[in-house]
């Protein structure tokens, strides 16, 4: 069996494994243990004098290597061009866009250090996966090393079409390096027709028998839409319930009806909207008033970035305005907490929530949406209210399918979700529940692997 490599922007190191180590840490561990494989990184260190080797610890049968930043790099790589040109570019925000020369060139050089250091730890029959938007030059800098190996990479986010994607000044550099892989993959349709759009309107490719030709390579691209540990969440859930962060939730209840929305603070997830939405619920529905509460639970991230900064005041302010607006003596309706919570006791609240609100304005899965259902209760479980531009969306079509840029439907959505029967949200559970059960975490990362390996060999 091959070794597996896996390289992302971060590494989720067993001493920082907190209780909020979760989604694609949890994914890609469990297939490196099973290949005994390296894991390689930034360590989420920045130092003046990065080392010039990657710093290499083995735990658990698998090999960490990770390396540092300089503070500056940090700012242009990360906070510049990852987060504040490909981010808001990848999720169709033409407009939030800040590109620079300074921003793309510090990203290829990034890009460049980790190939160095991978050609250095690499074996020729090692299997190399890619993860995301922060390394998409990689491929293409590896083959430049000579490197021959099966390289795969998932982008996580989405991937809009042509028309979007070659506003980015580096559109052809970074599609020739994903053309350098063997296997790319994506998370939903849409995703891999905006990459066969590309190779064909723009670089002059061609699909045959179900590969691309694109820029002189042959490649494979498919659609593995990423799932979350089933189990694991509904054993928390389960256990968390009567513990006492979710017993101190629901006694300050006092017998309302709870929606929950949790997220990273980001622009993407339309935290916004759904505070106006629940605005918009009490304005039309004046029997809600003292019978719902909304808390949203909204994890800082990104605080560097100006963007981030400022979406957070403006959620403080529209919370703020519909409390003003509808609160009374002894009630607010939004309750908003910019902290971290550990999964556990999230998975508690999930449990105890009637509604989940999911209501990003684009997202490449968004693992919330099925983390919410897969804590449910299966005799009385909440109703999932989910954005149509959400990659689950496609899969979870038991969920209420909402456009989250039209506040009133949304409105609407949580009013049928609160009034909706419980045989029918027993139905609707079950439906869902069968479907992350058959494409839960450990498909994603199988699915993917396999892939990758069976079209090596085939070509071998
Ligand atoms: P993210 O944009 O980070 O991921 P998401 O898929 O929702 O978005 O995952 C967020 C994770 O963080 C969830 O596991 C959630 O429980 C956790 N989380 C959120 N708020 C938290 C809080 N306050 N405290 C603790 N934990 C919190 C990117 C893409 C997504 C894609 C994933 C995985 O943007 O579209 O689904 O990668 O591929």
């Amino acid at each position: 069996m091959s070794r597996l490599v896996v390289v992302s922007n971060r590494v989720a190191l067993p001493r920082d494994r907190s209780a909020r180590a979760g989604g694609l840490a949890v994914g890609v561990l469990s297939a490196l243990r099973r290949a005994r494989g390296l894991w390689l990184g930034w360590s989420g260190e920045t130092v003046e004098e990065p080392a010039v080797a990657p710093k290499v610890i083995h735990s658990g049968g698998l090999t960490y290597a990770t390396i540092d930043f300089t503070p500056a790099e940090f700012d242009a790589y990360y906070n510049g061009y990852c987060n504040s040109t490909l981010w808001p570019l990848l999720h169709y925000r033409l407009g939030l866009v800040e590109h620079s020369r300074a921003y793309q060139d510090a990203y290829m050089r990034i890009n460049a250090r980790f190939a160095d250091h991978l050609a250095k730890l690499v074996r020729p029959d090692d299997i190399i996966w890619v993860h995301d938007y922060q390394l998409m030059a990689l491929p293409g800098e590896l083959r430049a090393r000579g490197l021959k190996n099966r390289i795969g990479f998932f982008l996580h986010i989405p991937l809009p079409g042509p028309e979007i994607f070659c506003a980015l000044p580096a559109h052809g550099l970074l599609m020739r390096s994903l053309a350098q892989c063997d296997l790319v993959g994506f998370q939903t349709e849409p995703d891999l027709r905006a990459f066969r759009d590309y190779a064909l309107h723009e670089a002059g490719g061609a699909l045959r028998n179900g590969t691309i030709e694109m820029f002189g390579r042959t490649l494979r691209a498919g659609v593995f839409p990423i799932g979350i540990d089933v189990d694991e969440m509904q054993e928390l859930a389960v256990e968390a319930e009567h513990e006492e962060e979710t017993r101190r939730l629901v006694d300050s209840l006092s017998g309302r009806q709870l929606i929950i929305g949790v997220d990273r603070l980001d622009y993407s997830k339309g935290i916004l909207g759904r505070i106006e939405a629940v605005g918009e619920l009490l304005s039309s529905h004046a029997d809600y008033r003292n019978r719902i509460t909304f808390v949203q639970i909204a994890a800082p991230s990104r605080i560097d970035v100006k963007r981030y900064r400022s979406l957070r005041r403006e959620i403080e302010a529209t919370a703020g305005r519909v409390n003003g607006r509808h609160a009374e003596i002894d009630w607010v309706p939004v309750r908003y907490l910019n902290r971290v919570f550990p999964r556990r006791q999230l998975a508690g609240f999930y449990r105890v929530a009637r509604l989940g609100l999911v209501t990003p304005l684009r997202d490449g899965m968004n693992m919330v949406a099925k983390e919410y259902v897969a804590a449910q209760r299966a005799e009385d479980p909440g109703v999932l209210v989910l954005s149509r531009f959400a990659g689950a969306a496609r899969e979870m079509n038991g969920a209420l399918i909402v456009n989250p840029f039209d506040t009133a439907e949304v409105a609407e959505a949580i009013d049928r979700g609160l009034r909706m029967t419980v045989e029918e949200r027993r139905e609707r559970w079950k439906g869902l529940m069968a479907t992350l059960k058959r494409n839960d975490l450990a498909r994603w990362s199988d699915s993917f692997l396999e892939a990758l390996t069976d079209l090596h060999q085939a070509a071998a």
